[in-house]
């Protein structure tokens, strides 16, 4: 097990695990009994401006790959049934576009205005950072009993300080869903 990150907190990274390199961002969900809920990991790769550095770098459900190579979501999961990441995300740190000063990844519910969907009726669901090549658990953040009555949070982001990678939880709930997010940082 990781760290278990409290909003808020910072972790430099490349100084937790020297070298990272290729990183994977799994999230993973179960639901209290009778509800269906479909979540969606997100990343906005952005610049020093903290907008997209192209609309192509937002990594999504319909564009699963950035035009670097270096982030690549593994593909929707509609369900989340089963145990484990049930949507990854990975991302090498050596090859992204040197523009890139921050990754940020965003949670959302899909369609959750109208199917009344909310964090809340999540039974277990977390967020985690891998170091892929250690194969090692860096760092989780458990959704569910951070935000029960959001349908979209900020999870976190890693930022480029002075060459090293730095991960922030930030934490941030929002009802505005992935749009929201995509009218922000276009
Ligand atoms: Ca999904
Ligand atoms: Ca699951």
């Amino acid at each position: 097990m990781g760290i278990s990150l409290q909003k808020g907190g910072t972790i430099n990274l490349t100084k937790k695990e020297p070298n990272l390199q290729k990183i994977m961002i799994g999230l993973g969900w179960e639901m209290k009994p009778g509800n269906n809920l479909d979540l969606d990991a997100s990343i906005f790769l952005l610049g020093a401006n903290r907008k997209l550095i192209a609309d192509e770098y937002f990594i999504f459900y319909n564009n699963l790959q950035s035009p670097d190579g270096a982030v690549q979501h593994t593909g929707d999961n509609r369900t989340g049934v089963g145990d484990g990441d049930d949507e990854m995300i990975l991302a090498n740190l050596e090859v992204l576009n040197p523009a890139v000063q921050e990754v940020l990844v965003v949670v959302s519910i899909h369609e959750a205005e109208v199917r009344s969907h909310h964090f809340g009726l999540l039974k277990d669901a977390y967020i985690r950072i891998v170091d892929v090549e250690r194969d090692r658990e860096i760092l989780n953040y458990d959704l569910d009993e951070n935000n029960p009555s959001h349908t979209a949070m900020e999870f976190g982001k890693l930022e480029k300080r002075n060459g090293d990678w730095f991960f922030i939880a930030s934490g941030i709930g929002s009802n505005g869903g992935l749009q929201s997010y995509v009218d922000m940082y276009a």
